[in-house]
């Protein structure tokens, strides 16, 4: 039942109905400004330029205070990652400052006859104790057996902490659980990063392909800015997703794909850009190494053996790939960002990168740009220390990074194999819902000698925790600077909007200070924030006091295209479709089509994503956001609800392939998704009583991602290879 092929594999939505500029944005426009956006009208006492943290594209934000108190968040218009706009999560901050949910006191686990119990301490006794913990955890087993978890801003004083204490097992539930395999895919073939923020010139751009990429849900605040802006210079949008996502609905093609088979649809497109002469022969024959190999390479693989694949017409596949080609340069695929789907994702992310190549839009108008970045120099102070990583049990043969899931798994015993990691120092991760099975992280967690978590908020991971140190929210403290490479040059500066809340303490503070009870002190030479901060910008000629008072400076614009040939950091300096880096790891050099495993019968593939206004578990608790979307809903197609029984906004419980279950969870019963998936939100189904609010709504897809298909190049987990079944909840 559940195999069944939607019919319904290809809408073209008329010229007439694509919309522009403000269409783009304007299912998100009418959500609801409730009550805690009303009191616009007030003069504020002071308005405080910083940078949001409520996810990780970091807008420039100006904070408006009155009586000590944020009313307002809005875009600063100087800061260029927001434009004087901010997404409705920007604009939730004021929830997350003042959540009275939030941790406010430092914590240690104590046992209270025999059982496990919270004990507030003191700052100074939480922080003697884990430097304890750490420093007997270091010296029974060696630095490198203490690992960091971290994500956000915050965390680049945790890494040098973790780095001072000797060890570089440094894990990043955003590498091997999200892009990492769409960098070393675009790595591979151009020698570079796509970076965040991706460095797609789409205000520029004629056309753009998005695969599974679910911008408009996907709520990073200048890029939908940037795709308002195409879409009012009339760019064609190409949308393939087993979901008719937000950006679905504004493409002139979607291609409601099956699950996994993307990599046959773009070695089809390759096919028919070089087997029609549709190629940008210039760039290639000036920048590509491996074009003769591609070509023979993508021979067969022709529309009609991609259809038998994807379910896609082969007159649509032609007519999308002309499309692209018609407009290229100017024209792109995007790379995605959450790419960790199938296991195959890094040679799915050459794929991309290869058709890119034929479209020649490297460093082009409108496909993808050079970023700019301002060079900050570092505090001055002493070197850290070489240090060493842990041997993972499972190695991969292009790595970057040590992988989070196998420093999860590293943890606990394996047969004779001891743990090989022995304490987690966590900065603003929830690991037990981010990693791969929920179950085995907590298991991981419990057998840890030690772990401290560092967070604002008693998620699920402060559960599992020896320690946890309340951090102030970013409303509250100073931070690093702030320089992603960009269209523009800027640097940027998080500062405090109000005095701290509750006995919250900012990171740089708590990493400082752990770092000197553990006689680490000297790696940080500073006096405080303000001394970090004003000596690096003093050492960059910036001035602070300006950064201070606009939140930002830009600096110089320069060229971020280039037309002349290109030299790139690849080993043969050229745009390599033939992968010699990958033929000597013992790797296909050649992004190959494998297919990928089928739901069985009775049960769907599991797919998820993003809310407009929720990140991760990081707002579901958020008593402004929870107002907009207050939970999760199960996306389920009409035939396949009829044929289960199942009526909309029917309460289900889900059961994935290994019998876990969660829920319940609302359905919500639409044609906008094909018959052999189902699809849900992901941070919902919070498990910790602490978040009032937060605590039970909806379900976790975290529970049901127990299996995952490894990328044999640099050990991403593919997540989208979970199989549920439904049944109606019944109430006890
Ligand atoms: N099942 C499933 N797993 C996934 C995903 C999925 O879609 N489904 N998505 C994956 C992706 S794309 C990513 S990037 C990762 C992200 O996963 P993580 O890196 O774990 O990021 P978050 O979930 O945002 O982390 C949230 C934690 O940070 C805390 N926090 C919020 N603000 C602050 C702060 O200012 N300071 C501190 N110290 N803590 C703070 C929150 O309270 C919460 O405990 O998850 C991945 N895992
Ligand atoms: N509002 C909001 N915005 C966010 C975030 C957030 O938490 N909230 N998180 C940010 C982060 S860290 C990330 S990584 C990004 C993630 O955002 P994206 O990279 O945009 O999203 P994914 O989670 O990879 O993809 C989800 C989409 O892929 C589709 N899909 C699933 N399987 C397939 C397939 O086999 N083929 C194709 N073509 N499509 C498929 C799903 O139907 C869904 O529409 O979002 C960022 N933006
Ligand atoms: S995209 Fe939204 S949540 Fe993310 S930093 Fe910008 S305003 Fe904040
Ligand atoms: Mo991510």
């Amino acid at each position: 039942m559940a195999s069944a092929i939607n019919r319904r594999t290809f809408l073209r939505i008329s010229g007439t109905t694509v919309v522009g500029a403000a269409a783009v944005t304007a299912g998100l426009a009418t959500l609801p400004v409730k009550s805690w956006a009303s009191d616009r009208g007030l003069t504020p006492d002071r308005v405080v330029p910083t940078f949001c943290e409520l996810c990780f594209w970091k807008c420039g934000v100006l904070a408006s205070v009155r009586n000590e108190k944020v009313y307002k968040l809005e875009g600063n218009p100087k800061h260029p990652l927001s434009n004087g706009k901010l997404c409705p999560r920007g604009t939730g901050g004021i929830g997350a400052l003042y959540d009275p949910d939030r941790l406010k006191t430092p914590l240690i686990r104590t046992k209270v006859n025999g059982e496990d119990k919270w004990r507030e301490a003191s700052w100074d006794e939480a922080l003697t104790y884990t430097a304890t913990r750490l420093n007997e955890v270091k010296a029974k087993y060696g630095a490198q057996s203490i690992a960091l978890f971290s994500h956000g801003h915050g965390g680049a004083f945790f890494k040098t902490l973790v780095k001072a204490l000797g060890s570089t097992t440094i894990v990043a539930p955003s590498n091997d659980q999200c892009r990492g395999p769409r960098e070393s895919g675009f790595e591979l073939t151009y020698g570079d990063v796509v970076g965040s923020v991706e460095n797609v010139d789409t205000p520029h751009a004629k056309c753009i392909a998005y695969l599974g990429t679910h911008l408009g849900e996907n709520m990073h605040n200048t890029a939908v800015q940037d795709l308002s802006e195409a879409s009012a210079r009339g760019c064609t949008f190409i949308t393939v997703d087993p979901r008719f996502s937000i950006i679905a609905s504004k493409s002139k093609y979607w291609l409601p794909i099956k699950p996994g088979t993307d990599t046959a649809l773009l070695l089809a497109w390759a096919h028919v850009l070089i087997d029609e002469k549709l190629y940008r022969a210039d760039f290639v024959e000036q920048n590509v190494l491996g074009f003769e190999q591609l070509a023979a390479h993508v021979k067969d693989r022709t529309p009609e053996w991609a259809y038998l694949e994807t379910g896609l017409e082969p007159s649509v596949i032609r007519e999308t790939a002309r499309e692209l080609a018609r407009n290229a340069p100017s024209a792109f695929v995007h790379p995605g960002r959450h790419v960790v789907w199938y296991g195959n994702d890094t040679q799915r992310s050459r794929a991309v990168a290869i058709v890119n190549g034929l479209l020649g839009n490297w460093g082009k108008k409108g496909g993808f740009y050079f970023p700019q970045s301002m060079g900050i120099p570092g505090y001055p102070g002493p070197k850290l220390p070489h240090g060493e990583s842990y041997t993972p049990r499972l190695t991969f043969p292009l790595a970057t990074a040590p992988c989070a899931y196998d420093v999860g798994l590293a943890s606990v015993k394996d047969g004779d194999d001891e743990a090989r990691i022995h304490a987690w120092v966590v900065y603003g991760c929830n690991v037990p819902l981010t990693l791969p099975n929920t179950a085995k992280t907590i298991e991981a967690m419990k057998a840890l000698d030690f772990v401290v978590a560092v967070d604002t908020m008693p998620s699920e991971v402060t559960g599992y925790a020896d320690v946890v140190l309340p951090e102030n929210t970013y409303l509250e403290r100073y931070d690093d600077l702030e320089s992603t490479p960009y269209r523009v040059p800027y640097v940027a500066l998080r500062q405090p909007a109000v005095a701290s809340l509750y006995d919250s303490k900012p990171g740089w503070w708590i990493a400082k200070s752990l770092a000197e009870k553990l006689g680490l002190g000297e790696y940080f030479p500073w006096k405080d924030a303000r001394d970090y901060l004003s000596t690096r910008m003093a050492k960059a000629n910036l001035s602070f006091e300006q950064l201070e008072k606009d939140g930002v400076i830009v600096g110089p614009a320069a060229a971020i295209y280039e037309d002349g040939p290109l030299t790139l950091k690849t080993p043969s300096k050229k745009v390599e479709f033939f992968s010699q880096q990958m033929a000597d790891a013992g790797l296909p050099p050649m992004p190959d089509y494998e297919p990928t495993e089928e739901p069985p019968t009775g049960y769907f593939r599991l797919l998820f994503g993003r809310s407009p206004v929720h990140t991760f578990s990081r707002t579901t608790n958020n008593p402004q956001l929870l107002e907009i979307v207050p939970e999760n809903e199960l996306w389920i197609n009409t035939e396949m609800a009829r044929v289960l029984g199942l009526k909309p906004g029917a309460k289900v419980m889900l059961e994935n392939q290994d019998a876990v279950t969660t829920g319940p969870i609302t359905l919500k019963v639409t044609e906008r998704i094909r018959q052999d998936c189902v699809y849900m939100v992901h941070g919902f189904g919070r498990e910790d009583r602490r978040l009032s609010r937060g605590y039970g709504r909806g379900a976790s897809d975290s529970r049901l991602v127990t299996r995952v298909k490894r990328d044999p190049v640099m050990g991403g987990t593919g997540m989208n290879v979970n199989f549920v079944s439904i049944s109606r909840w019944k109430e006890a």
